[in-house]
Order: structure tokens, then C-alpha cells, then sequence
């Protein structure tokens, strides 16, 4: 009963002198939720994630080559306000402040990325001796206070020596890719980390990269070489799954980061969850579906038609190569229902409530029906949120503040449709915050903030916004306060 209010707390909590016998039940029924007080298992990870090309800056530092993100971000017209990732939140060299920070937050874990081009300037031949001085520093940090590192191993910043050979156009690609995760999950888990993914979100960038040429390289493909692409980079991770587990010793958990399209059926009539259910699977074929299955849909080989990709059975096998976890990116819904071909896709009205980035629609639910069709399709041995969270038009007061009380329904509501899923069984085992710190948000440069913890970027002065409380009291009650 500790973590019950008394009628002494409440009386004080609603400005008044006393309160009647009552009251203690109403609150604590507020406080306990219905799901008790501890809402979620004690071994339950809470933690925040980054990447490198957005956090790190040091771009000439240490001999690192340079990526796509780069040569992308120092083209004129192609990024906000013309903003680089050259400095960032200069966290290259802040990092062990920052960990203080996560520390002080309460953190358990911390979902961080190592750049290719740092250990690799020219994407392949002989890694740098030193290129993994930086990571290697920061998981001693985060492991002496206590935090469970993560570590992806592709997050975008593709060597820009691989991209002169044709990027992820070139099959080649999939097989440097495999040898440097081969290499790097080699060295860090002989340092203790656990945990790592081969590549975040492909969809993102292979659709946004590769697709309409919003994202580095910013090329616009045609639909058959777009499928290939596609296919290269399921290669890519299949192979890397393999080099990893060569390398690491049979602990280490092997996976990958991705955002899939989550249906949320409109309905709860058991045609329109059944809708969901196939949405999922084709929504997502050229990406997790292939992964999880070893198979393109027929669906999906239809739809392409003569642009389906090459592929050969063995390649197959490689994509579907057993992973331990996958960690999925989950922002926003889209809505099904039944339809003559199994679903249809409902497009979002104009004034459909949004976050400050245009594409982050809010409808929590997205949290409850990710987790919940992926266990039931999938059967994956364990999920991770390994990103959440939502941009906003922070500001800080005159008192310093930054009062962002909308993160705070976003984070609520999202994790509060988690809990569901969880308490439903789904195997959600872990949650990461996108993102601790503002950062330099891809093509929308430094203008969109992520962060819990706001980044002025002229003095690279860090100060938690009101979210970071909210968050940080989320994890101590475990999401009792929800
Ligand atoms: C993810 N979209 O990217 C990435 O993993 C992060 O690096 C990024 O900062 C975060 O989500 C927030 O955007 C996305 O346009 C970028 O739909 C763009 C989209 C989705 C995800």
C-alpha cells in the first residue's frame, strides 16, 4: 500500500485544508490505474535513443571518412535552412555529460548508433585502428553508470565511397555492410554490449532515399530498381545477422530496428480486425513480412509485376536468418477496414490532428495495434519500442522553461496503449524515447525537436524540458502514474 496517496497528500495536492473519508479511493483509484501500481514488469527497459549523424558531430574528427549524409546535407536546397549534422549536439564530445543527464533521468538503457564512415572512411578494406576509440568510451560510461547500451549499427550514414560505387544499388553494398557489423559487434560485445540491430528503418530510407529524394542520396528510382534496392538492403541485413552471430559469443541478442506500417482498424468488428491483420502483412511485404516469413507476399510479386526484384531462394533464406528481437519505430497509425481485397487504407482528413513535423499524425492506438498484430502474425522471441516520440514547437520561457505540455499527451497516451498491449501479452520488453536530446532531424535540419532534453544550439546548453520530468517519473513508478 506504500505507494498509496494518504488523505493528508490529496488534501495538499488539491489546495485544501481537508478532505473527506472518501476522496482517498477516487485518488488512489487515479493513482493505482486499473491496472495496480505496477504496471509494468519489473525488468521492463526504459531508455532513449539517437543516432550518430544527428547527435555526434566531429564529422573530420579521428580519421572518419565521410558518409551520404554528408555530401546530402552540404547540397544546396536539399535540408532545411540549409542546417549539416557538422556539429550537431557536438555530443561526440559531451557524451559523458549527457550520460550524467540520462542517469539523473533514471534511464536503464540508451539506443545509440556507430557511424560505418568512423571505423571504415572508405566503407571497406582495413577498419581504423582507432575508429572505435569514441564508441568504445562511451559504453564503458553508460556501463559504469549503470545503463544497458544498444547499439545500431546502421543508421543512414552510408560511406559515401560505397555510394560513388552505386550505394545500395550495388548488391556489393550488402556484403560490406555484413563485414563491418561483423567486425564492430565483434569488438563491443567483447566490451559487454548485448544488444545490437543491423539497420534502422529501411523503409525510411530506401523509400525517402532512394524513392522520392527527400533523404540522402536523394535519388528518385524507378519502381524495378526501387524493389532491388528493397531487396539488397533485406540481403544486407540477413547477412549481417550471420556475421554478427560469427563474431559475438551466443548471448549477444541480434536484430533490427524498423518502422512498420501499423493498421489500426476503425472498427472493433471482427472484419475489420481481421482487415488489420492482412494490412499488416502486406503494408509491410517488402520489408519485416520478408524477414519474419522468408517470403515476398504473392500480393506483393503481383503488384510489382515485371518490377519484382531478382532474387534466389537462398537469398531468401539469408533475410529470414533468426533474430532475437525486433525493435520497432512506432509514430503514428493508419487506418483500415475491410475490404473486397482483404483491406483498405484510409486516407487521413486534412485537419487530422498532427504533431509539429506534418507526416506525425497522433492516434495513440498505434502502440496498442503494433505490438499486438506483430505477436500475434510473427511470434518474434521479444519487441522492443526501440523509438517513440514526437516533435514540437518547444519554447523555452523567461523563467528557462520549456513547458511542453503536448509531448507529454503524446507520451502519455502512447504509453498508456503500450501498457495494454503489454498486459495483453504482447512481448514488448523494452521502450526507448525518440529522442533524449533535439537533434538535427534529417531533411528538416534543426528546425524539428525531438528531444526531452532541449538543445540550444548556439551554447549547446542542455535543459530538460517538462516532458523529461514526466518521463523520468514514468519510469520510477514504473507507469504507475499513468
Ligand atoms: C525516424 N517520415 O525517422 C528515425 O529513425 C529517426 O532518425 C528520426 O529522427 C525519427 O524517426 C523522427 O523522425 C523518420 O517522414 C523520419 O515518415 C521520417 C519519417 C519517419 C521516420
Amino acid at each position: 500500500m506504500k505507494n498509496l496517496w494518504t488523505r493528508r497528500e490529496i488534501a495538499r495536492l488539491l489546495g485544501v485544508a481537508a478532505v473527506p473519508a472518501l476522496l482517498p479511493a477516487v485518488g488512489n483509484a487515479a493513482r493505482a490505474n486499473s491496472f495496480g501500481d505496477d504496471s509494468f514488469p519489473t525488468n521492463f527497459l526504459w531508455g532513449s535513443a539517437t543516432a550518430s549523424y544527428q547527435v555526434e558531430g566531429a564529422v573530420h574528427e579521428g580519421g572518419r571518412g565521410p558518409s551520404i549524409w554528408d555530401t546530402f546535407s552540404h547540397t544546396p536546397g536539399k535540408i532545411a535552412n540549409g542546417d549539416t549534422g557538422d556539429v550537431a549536439d557536438d555530443f561526440f564530445h559531451r557524451y559523458r555529460d549527457d550520460v550524467q543527464l540520462m542517469k539523473q533521468l533514471g534511464l536503464q538503457a540508451f539506443r545509440f548508433s556507430v557511424a560505418w564512415p568512423r571505423v571504415f572512411p572508405n566503407g571497406s578494406g582495413e577498419p581504423l585502428a582507432h575508429g572505435l576509440d569514441f564508441y568504445k568510451r562511451l559504453v564503458a560510461e553508460l556501463q559504469t553508470n549503470g545503463i544497458e547500451p544498444f547499439c545500431t549499427l546502421y543508421h543512414w550514414d552510408l560511406p559515401q565511397a560505397l555510394q560513388d560505387k552505386g550505394g545500395w544499388q550495388n548488391p556489393d553494398t550488402s556484403h560490406r555492410l555484413a563485414e563491418y557489423e561483423g567486425h564492430v559487434a565483434g569488438e563491443l560485445s567483447r566490451l559487454g554490449v548485448r544488444y545490437f540491430f543491423t539497420i534502422n528503418e529501411m523503409r525510411t530510407f530506401v523509400e525517402l532515399g532512394y524513392g522520392n529524394g527527400t533523404h540522402a542520396p536523394g535519388l528518385k528510382l524507378q519502381r524495378k530498381s526501387l524493389a532491388q534496392v528493397r531487396h539488397n538492403v533485406l540481403l544486407a541485413h540477413g547477412l549481417s545477422v550471420q556475421a554478427i552471430r560469427a563474431k559475438c559469443s551466443p548471448g549477444v541478442q541480434v536484430g533490427l530496428c524498423e518502422n512498420p506500417t501499423v493498421p489500426v482498424p476503425v472498427t472493433l468488428r471482427a472484419e475489420d480486425t481481421r482487415a488489420a491483420a492482412i494490412a499488416l502483412r502486406e503494408e509491410n511485404a517488402g520489408y519485416l513480412t520478408a524477414i519474419f516469413e522468408g517470403r515476398y507476399t504473392e500480393r506483393y510479386l503481383r503488384e510489382l509485376g515485371d518490377d519484382a526484384p531478382r532474387f534466389t531462394d537462398e537469398e531468401m533464406r539469408t533475410i529470414a536468418s533468426p533474430i532475437d528481437a525486433v525493435g520497432l519505430n512506432i509514430y503514428t497509425p493508419t487506418y483500415v477496414r475491410s475490404a473486397p481485397d482483404g483491406y483498405q487504407a484510409l486516407p487521413k482528413p486534412e485537419n487530422f490532428p498532427r504533431m509539429a513535423s506534418d507526416w506525425l499524425k497522433v492516434g495513440p492506438e498505434c502502440m496498442y495495434w503494433g505490438p499486438k498484430l506483430i505477436q500475434e502474425a510473427w511470434k518474434p522471441r521479444a519487441m522492443y519500442i526501440t523509438e517513440n516520440g514526437c516533435s514540437a514547437a518547444d519554447q523555452m520561457t523567461a523563467q528557462g522553461e520549456i513547458l511542453d505540455t503536448d509531448r507529454i499527451m503524446y507520451l502519455r497516451n502512447c504509453l498508456g496503449q503500450m501498457r495494454r498491449a503489454v498486459k495483453e501479452g504482447a512481448g514488448v520488453k523494452g521502450y526507448f524515447v525518440w529522442s533524449l536530446l533535439d537533434n538535427y532531424e534529417w531533411a528538416d535540419g534543426y528546425g524539428k525537436r525531438f528531444g526531452v532534453v532541449y538543445v540550444d544550439y548556439q551554447t549547446q546548453k542542455r535543459t530538460p524540458k517538462l516532458s523529461a520530468q514526466f518521463y523520468s517519473s514514468v519510469i520510477a513508478s514504473r507507469g504507475g502514474g499513468l
